[in-house]
């Protein structure tokens, strides 16, 4: 917010997603309404299509982006287009806003009459999206919506700032939402416009949590001890305070990650906002990755896990047998929740 203050800017639009689920925690909301606030108490007009995670799948149920309006923005969230003509200094700037509920059932959309500039704000995936060699996924935005005529378009879903076509851009999104965009650049477009329509498009990067994905380890021959001072060479001399990190470890042996030096985890979690030690019994990162999920993954809540089946088979409440199924399934069950993270579309 502080970069785009600064950039003195006459309307802000945001191309959705604003928040991930219909019902954001209060204080996500707290934050959503000050900050935007800061925008429209300086008389800046700010307009918001809503995305498909604050999208309620219920026509009556009501969407937390309603808040918008208290603090002056406005914010379409529903299943219908809406048009706004807003003035900014002499020209009318005519604002299309496409939410997600209205994507599916709106064919071709025309501009608003009577505007010197006009822009429509919608969100969903662009047909053709290729990014870093794979295919994004199915479009739902058709072609002919996006060929009205429009000074610009912008687009909001793709995580990347991208170029779809010189009139219509995705914006990127403004932190990093799972390491598939550990080297993406988060920030926000600024766009420029004069007599002649379109003028300028610019990425302005913003700083966003430090992201980190340290070097892979390799753990044949390693035990615990040897495999816990891997863990410790990989993060010693490494800036990790308020990070989000991620280390990995494949070929890890039968019965060695239980044994990981807790002390040093736990100094870990402090220090970074997340860390994640993954431990993979593949023998190379690309076949689990395939599988799609690591086979264990000590965050906080896989340790707190651990502990209470220890506990219990210590007491006799659980079985030896029994314990050491449990904690084998529970943490497999902790592993596949703890990567169903977001992919860079989302
Ligand atoms: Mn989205």
């Amino acid at each position: 917010m502080d970069a785009i203050l600064e950039r003195e800017v006459d309307l802000v639009v945001h191309s959705g997603d604003v928040f991930d689920s219909v019902r954001p925690a209060t204080h996500v909301i707290i934050g959503f309404l000050k900050q935007t606030f800061r925008l429209t108490r300086e008389e800046i007009p700010y307009l918001v299509a809503a995305g498909n995670h604050e999208t309620p799948r219920l026509r009556s149920t009501t969407a937390a982006l309603e808040y918008a309006n208290l603090v002056n923005a406005i914010s379409a969230h529903g299943f219908e287009v809406e048009y706004h003509i807003e003035e900014v200094g002499d020209a009318a700037v005519g604002v299309t806003l496409v939410p997600h509920g209205a994507v599916f059932g709106t064919g071709a959309v025309t501009p608003a009459r009577g505007a010197d500039v006009n822009v429509l704000v919608t969100h969903g995936m662009v047909p053709g999206l290729e990014a870093r060699q794979h295919e994004m996924g199915e479009a739902n935005l058709q072609p002919g919506m996006l060929e009205g005529g429009f000074d610009y378009i912008a687009l909001g879903h793709y995580h990347e700032f991208h170029e779809h076509k010189p009139n219509a851009f995705y914006a990127g999104a403004t932190e990093r939402f799972g390491f598939g965009e550990v080297e993406s650049k988060p920030g926000f477009a600024v766009v420029e416009f004069d007599g002649g329509g379109l003028k300028s498009v610019e990425h302005v990067a913003i700083e966003a949590r430090p992201m980190l994905d340290l070097p892979k380890i390799s753990a044949r021959d390693l035990d615990a001890a040897a495999l816990s001072e891997a863990v410790r060479e990989r993060t010693s001399g490494v800036d990790l305070d308020g990070a989000v990190v991620r280390l990995r470890a494949y070929d890890v042996r039968r019965g060695v990650a239980s044994g990981i030096d807790r002390e040093l985890l736990r100094d870990l979690q402090r220090r970074c906002l997340n860390f994640s030690l993954e431990v993979h019994a593949e023998e190379r990162p690309e076949s689990a990755e395939q599988d799609g999920s690591p086979t264990a993954v000590f965050g906080p809540l896989g340790e707190e896990f651990a502990a209470f089946v220890a506990a219990r088979k210590e007491s006799g409440e659980l079985e030896k047998a029994f314990a050491e199924e449990f904690l084998e399934k529970g943490r497999a069950y902790l592993a596949r929740a703890a990567s169903e993270e977001p992919e860079s579309a989302a």
